[in-house]
């Protein structure tokens, strides 16, 4: 892994010092040829949340998203803890993981995930402002 950049499996993975946008942290992974985490196990998201605690962030930006015209506001029921979110490259929820939404979540009526670092996943407003995890 380059410089700065932290090796799990046969991944490399960076943690930003600085917080951004959802939309200017995706424009930061591009731009160092990587996208923002795209979890795919249980395994990665322990390791992800570990390496948070590592480095005392509460959160940051990982790569799921739901589009707005799929977003729903009301009666978000089990399904809206799968259909219609994706990982960079339009993968789905790995059907091999439960998705890690906190209790209530996604609240619904926002596109963007942070994953906390008690390894939780929250909808968030994507013009908020978090640390964020790029994956190559
Ligand atoms: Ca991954």
């Amino acid at each position: 892994c380059p410089d700065g950049w932290y090796k799990w499996m046969n991944t490399c993975y960076y943690l930003s010092a600085t917080k951004d946008t959802r939309s200017n942290a995706n424009n930061s992974c591009h731009g160092m040829h990587s996208h923002l985490a795209h979890i795919e196990s249980d395994d990665e998201n322990t390791f992800l949340t570990e390496l948070l605690k590592s480095k005392y962030m509460t959160s940051a930006w990982i790569g799921l998203y739901k589009p707005e015209d799929l977003l729903v506001w009301y009666n978000c029921d089990l399904s809206c803890r799968r259909q219609g979110w994706t990982w960079p490259g339009n993968a789905s929820i790995s059907s091999k993981m439960e998705p890690k939404w906190a209790q209530d979540e996604p609240t619904g009526g926002m596109s963007c995930v942070r994953l906390e670092n008690t390894g939780e996943w929250f909808d968030k407003q994507c013009s908020n402002r978090y640390n964020y995890i790029c994956e190559k």
